[in-house]
């Protein structure tokens, strides 16, 4: 029997479950593992996502799905297990990033225009055989005074609802993903600035997949919370909570199944505080979840340290943060239980 995309999209975001995003690029994962003092090789990026991957309680029971890196979907457990089979086994959904990453734009100085599209179809194909039932898009929105310029708007909206289409005709689930940066340069923007630009980039998003046909009940949303900049936060997790809502609000159609955020550079208990406090706080038409790859990663990669003596270790930090997260998705994490862990 076919599988349904709006099934798939559901299963995604429902149940307290969300994603793990483990989809770094070659020169991203570097720069996490430089923080530890470990060499990025294929081997070590391979002990890496199958220590997580191999964490059962949090693959099994927080984790819908994983997003992955083209090397990760094709790559084997030391032991020859191919790692897309033990995300499976774990009852979570395989999923691939299909942007090739985000270029600097022409002629828009400090934007970037995110490439990818090129034989887009043929390489869907390929993924859809080895597994991946979903698939994931970032758009990148730089944030001052003076940007995101209508143009790189326009030009990233316009690639994210093409990759979405092209998707939904390979049977794969889009995650349309356009990332409005809370830690970018000069990142000193405050909330409201933040409010005014996700809510202008979420409406030219939905018009363009709109345009393009996508169909709502088989995507998911990946959106930036509304938060001031990185060097100049303020709002309290109320604040937040009330701007993000009221945002999504305005802007996201109901038909859209889930809402899955990023963390943006969040610390890793802000991320979780958040989502929690909108799901604790506010009826809304779509699940509201996670999708996070810092804030489920950084504690467990310190724990790890690249040592084989501590995988455990850092299963159990990993465990530790989905499990929060999961509370999250549920509205129902407390701060205290951050301290009995
Ligand atoms: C895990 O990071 C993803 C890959 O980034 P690069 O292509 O730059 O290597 C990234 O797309 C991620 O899926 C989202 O930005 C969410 O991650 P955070 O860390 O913001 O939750």
């Amino acid at each position: 029997m076919s599988e349904r995309l709006e099934d798939i999209a559901v299963k995604m975001v429902t149940g307290g479950k969300g994603l793990l995003a483990a989809d770094e690029s070659t020169s991203t994962i570097k720069k996490r593992f430089d923080t530890i003092g470990l060499e990025s090789t294929a081997d070590s990026r391979r002990d890496y996502r199958e220590m997580l991957f191999r964490a059962d309680e949090a693959m099994n029971d927080y984790i819908s799905g994983v997003i992955l890196y083209e090397e990760t979907l094709f790559q084997k457990a030391a032991d020859g297990t191919p790692l897309v089979e033990l995300i499976k086994a774990a009852g979570s959904i395989p999923g691939i990033k299909v942007d090739t990453g985000a270029k600097p734009m022409a002629l828009a100085p400090g934007e970037t225009i995110t490439e990818g599209l090129d034989g887009l179809a043929d390489r869907l194909a390929r993924y859809h055989e080895a597994g991946a039932r979903f698939a994931k898009w970032r758009g990148v929105i730089a944030i001052s005074d003076t940007l995101p310029t209508y143009g790189s708007l326009k030009a990233n909206a316009h690639a994210l609802a093409r990759y979405a289409a092209l998707c939904q005709e390979a049977g794969i689930v889009p995650i349309v993903e356009p990332e409005c940066l809370m830690d970018g340069k000069p990142g000193n923007h405050d909330i409201a600035r933040c409010v005014e630009v996700t809510e202008f980039v979420l409406r030219t998003v939905f018009n363009e997949l709109a345009e393009m046909k996508v169909d709502l009940e088989g995507m998911v949303l990946k959106p930036n919370m509304v938060i001031d900049g990185k060097n100049a936060r303020k709002a309290s997790v109320a604040e937040v909570a009330e701007r993000t809502v009221r945002v999504l609000k305005a802007t996201v159609p109901a038909a859209v199944p889930g809402i899955a955020f990023l963390s943006g550079g969040q610390s890793t208990e802000e991320a979780t505080a958040h989502l929690s406090a909108m799901n604790a706080t506010y009826d809304m038409p779509w699940a509201l979840t996670f999708s996070y790859g810092r804030a489920l990663q950084e504690d467990a990669l310190k724990a790890w340290g690249g040592k084989c003596e501590n995988v455990a270790a850092g299963q159990r930090a990993f465990t530790h943060r989905a499990r929060m997260n999961s509370l999250a998705a549920k509205g129902s994490w407390k701060k205290d239980l951050e301290k009995a862990a």
